[in-house]
């Protein structure tokens, strides 16, 4: 008989212990496995002094409970049997916050985050340790990780405007980004098809903005209008619960309020935003429209619309009470302001455009945008926030604070850190989730080529810049654009695997990276998929070409 490879008796001695291979994602800077293992059972203990890691032990016990079907005790002193959570700055692996030591001996488990935010992603490892079966003695190998982020800045963006998610599924997707160390979760809350955030100085968003009278059906242009009316939005009561919910998971909530274009959802509530507020919503190109079409209506097709805020008074003071209402909600440091895709024609053929180019001595209307993100900035600057901008946001000058979201391809991001910004690299050629993951795609989606391998091979540092630059790359975030997206089963078959594998992009430093070995680990991860009861796409070997 020929002896059987290394790979594989380690295979057969972990399964002997009746635990699967450990496979750790994203990959972990570190990762040392020792002899013996430890089990999680009901009568282990949680060790923890820490006020900041209470939401961490609760965090566990809801886990172990809803995958487990039991939670563990928590106490002061114990001697063998339990697992020991401890936070602060004493002991740092680096001068990382998010950092954190996870060791499982035969005694104990033991996690030290440099802060309460690195134990949590200390407790994500140790739940990628666990066994993917239900089971009421939790088999660990013996292991020792250091581990600390490669990026500060991991996020996945929702789009809820083009189709409406529940608060349930909002819960969902925020455990499942968590699950994955991403710690930002950007809400786009507002476009042409829909506004979804309640305002109290302005009900008329919700009550006309947050409905459309039908949708296209099937891809653009479409084979007609569903005629179906589609409403939704959050209550601040709503938006509230969310952000508390984000934070327990160590997820900041950025929300995004779109100007100056992607505004036909507002200009339906309150048709003054409009420079010509008289004339009725023009629907997309060759798309069929349901209902009334005397006035201003939310969009029911996809697409750029002509119809977008004038920068009058009016709108800067509605604008400024809406973001008033929006910080009171949101404590993030950034608030998006959008800035994308803002046709110019309007404002060329408005006689007050044209005369406030020409006071303000703007050199054309790409000025006027720069004008108006500019005095959107300078605003919520003075209230203590910061912007972030989609790419077009360069276009007629950069906002002097501006941080700069890179979505077409890498080259806005070059050039905002070029001119020393801050970059977030969301390029539609890695990371728009929306586009499709497989040649031969069934369900109707925008469009694009973007299979699992080419999201991993992402680098979010440009090889353009120079290394003296490199620091301008907060880092990465994935788009989930909704509108061939109406439910959460399809918003999770976009997302499952490629969340994944950004997850690695974001958070493991390149010489961890391998594709060979993210593919392996991934097979283990396909059945966390099926134990969090999600819905995926689950093929290992599309090609990259
Ligand atoms: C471009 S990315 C958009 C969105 C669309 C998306 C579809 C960006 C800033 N704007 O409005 O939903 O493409 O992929």
């Amino acid at each position: 008989m020929r002896p059987l490879p290394f790979i594989f008796l380690c295979f057969f001695a972990l399964n002997s212990l009746g635990q699967q291979t450990p496979s750790i994602i994203p990959a972990p800077v570190k990762t040392e496995f020792q002899s013996g293992s430890f089990s999680i059972n009901k009568q282990t203990a949680i060790l923890s002094d820490n006020a900041g890691d209470t939401a961490t032990v609760n965090y566990l016990n809801d886990y172990l409970k809803k995958y487990y079907g039991f939670t563990l005790r928590t106490t002061h002193k114990a001697t063998t049997n339990f697992i020991q959570l401890t936070s602060g700055a004493s002991g740092q692996v680096v001068a990382q916050a998010e950092g954190y030591r996870l060791s499982v001996s035969r005694k104990s488990i033991q996690i030290h985050g440099n802060s309460s935010r690195g134990t949590f992603y200390g407790i994500q490892t140790l739940l990628q340790l666990l066994p993917v079966q239900k089971s009421t003695s939790l088999k660990i190998p013996a292991i020792h990780v250091e581990d600390y982020p490669r990026f500060a800045y991991r996020g996945v963006m929702l789009d809820v405007s083009r189709h409406f998610f529940d608060m349930d599924f909002i819960k969902k997707y925020l455990d499942l980004l968590a699950l994955h160390k991403i710690n930002t979760f950007h809400w786009h809350l507002t476009d042409d098809q829909g506004w979804r955030i309640e305002i109290k100085k302005y009900p008329r968003l919700t009550e006309a903005g947050s409905c459309r009278n039908g949708t296209i059906i099937g891809r653009y242009p479409g084979k007609g209008n569903d005629g179906k009316k589609y409403c939704g939005y959050y209550t601040q009561d709503q938006i509230r619960e969310i952000v508390q919910y984000a934070a327990s998971r160590f997820i900041t909530v950025i929300p995004e309020i779109e100007l100056p274009g992607h505004s036909s959802a507002a200009i339906a509530a309150y048709p003054q935003l409009s420079c010509f507020p008289d004339e009725p919503t023009r629907p997309a190109k060759n798309t069929a429209w349901h209902g009334d079409s005397t006035r201003k209506h939310v969009q029911q097709a996809w697409g750029v619309f002509e119809d977008v805020y004038c920068p009058s008074e009016y709108t800067f003071s509605f604008l400024q009470d809406v973001l008033d209402e929006v910080i009171q909600l949101f404590p993030s440091k950034y608030i998006h302001i959008g800035g994308d895709e803002c046709p110019k024609e309007a404002w060329k053929r408005s006689s007050f455009c044209q005369n406030l180019i020409k006071e303000h001595n703007l050199k054309d209307e790409h000025g006027l945008q720069s004008y108006f993100v500019q005095r959107i900035e300078k605003y919520l600057n003075s209230k203590g926030r910061a912007i972030i901008g989609w790419d077009e946001i360069l276009e007629g000058g950069l906002a002097p604070n501006a941080t700069v979201m890179s979505w077409r391809g890498e080259k806005g991001g070059i050039e905002a850190a070029n001119q020393k910004h801050d970059v977030i690299m969301t390029p539609n050629t890695y990371v728009y989730f929306d586009y499709a993951q497989r040649k031969n795609e069934d369900s109707v989606v925008i469009g694009g080529y973007l299979p699992l391998q080419k999201v991993y091979s992402f680098n979010p540092v440009p090889k353009e810049l120079e290394s003296n630059e490199h620091h301008y790359i907060l880092g990465a975030q994935a788009n989930l654009w909704t509108e061939y997206i109406s439910n959460s089963a399809k918003a999770e078959y976009m997302l499952f695997p490629r969340i994944t594998a950004l997850s690695e992009v974001c958070w493991s430093p390149l010489e961890q990276k391998s594709w060979d070995g993210f593919k392996k680990r991934l097979a283990t991860q396909f059945r966390r998929y099926d134990l969090w009861g999600v819905n995926y796409y689950p093929s290992l070997e599309e090609p990259l070409k």
